[in-house]
């Protein structure tokens, strides 16, 4: 018996094998959840199709978060295949890539909308049509990053963004706690993913982070994989509303 056999959920965010919502996926497989997988347009689907077969996954969905049909069938769908679930994993974040390299404040008012939108808004209307099919004790998180709270250079806009998505996740936990729904975060630590690759010296962050943080290493899909898995296990019933770090400790020192 895994610690998630009998239990169902979607994925939102796969791209290909490096992404973390791919590290999230095979760490509920290997505790016997059953996954249900979306992705973002045709390219995606030829990556994600396979991926999503390898764990034995037959429901596949398109699901652009910007638009609110596609986020309705894709919990329509859900709800005729299995009536009810247990868990949502929301890994999606985009802005323009001219916005995470011009000065913070050349930010146009399209793109803070296009970032805030895809990067934060995505989790409320995901929530909201997630909650009729969410059973009692169900659990949602989504991945954040520390530009939330702390100025990164160049992650601009996108740490707006998230500090969004951060306080959506209280305002959505303190809502849902009586339904015996939780919502958190993960803020991971620097990951070389897709998402990553866009960005301009994000080798040299990654160098940053591996030898300032207090675990002396970078952390992996698998690490954020594992504390996600904690949090959408029952062995986190009493955590709600919490942002939850797995940055090695790169955030609690300084000097
Ligand atoms: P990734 O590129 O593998 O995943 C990002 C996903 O967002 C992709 O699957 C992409 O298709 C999806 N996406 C973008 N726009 C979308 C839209 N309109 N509708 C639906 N999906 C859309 O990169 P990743 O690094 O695995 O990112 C996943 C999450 O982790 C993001 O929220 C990111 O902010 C967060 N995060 C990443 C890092 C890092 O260093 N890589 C660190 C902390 C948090
Ligand atoms: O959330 C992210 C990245 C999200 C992201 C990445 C891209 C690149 C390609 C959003 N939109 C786009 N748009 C593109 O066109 N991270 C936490 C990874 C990340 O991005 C940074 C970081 C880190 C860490 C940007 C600047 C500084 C640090």
């Amino acid at each position: 018996m895994g610690l998630m056999t009998g239990k169902r959920g979607v994925i939102f965010g796969v791209a290909n094998d490096k992404s973390i919502a791919w590290g999230i996926a095979q760490q509920l497989h290997e505790a016997g959840a059953e996954l249900a997988f979306t992705y973002l347009n045709e390219s995606m689907e030829r990556r994600v199709k396979p991926l999503a077969e390898s764990l034995g996954s037959t429901i596949v969905l398109p699901c652009d978060v910007q638009n609110d049909d596609e986020m309705a069938a894709v919990f329509a769908e859900l709800g005729k295949q299995w009536g009810e679930i247990d868990f949502v994993v929301h890994a999606v974040a985009f802005a323009n890539r001219e916005d995470l390299k011009n000065p913070f404040s050349q930010t146009s008012r399209e793109g803070f909308q296009l970032a805030l939108d895809i990067s934060a808004y995505s989790l409320i209307s995901m929530t909201r049509y997630a909650i009729p099919i969410l059973k009692p004790g169900a659990s949602i998180v989504t991945m954040t990053y520390l530009g939330s709270v702390r100025a990164v250079p160049a992650y601009n806009v996108m740490g707006v963004a998230k500090a969004a998505l951060e306080s959506s996740v209280r305002y959505l936990a303190a809502e849902l706690g009586e339904k015996e729904i939780r919502v958190n975060a993960v803020s991971a630590g620097p990951i070389k993913t897709l998402a990553a690759s866009g960005i301009g010296g994000f080798k040299d962050k990654l160098k940053f982070a591996e030898e300032r943080a207090a675990l002396r290493r970078l952390v992996s899909q698998d690490d954020v994989g594992r504390a996600t898995l904690y949090l959408l296990s029952d062995l986190a019933s009493g955590v709600t509303g919490e942002v939850h770090y797995v940055d090695g400790g790169f955030s609690i020192v300084a000097g």
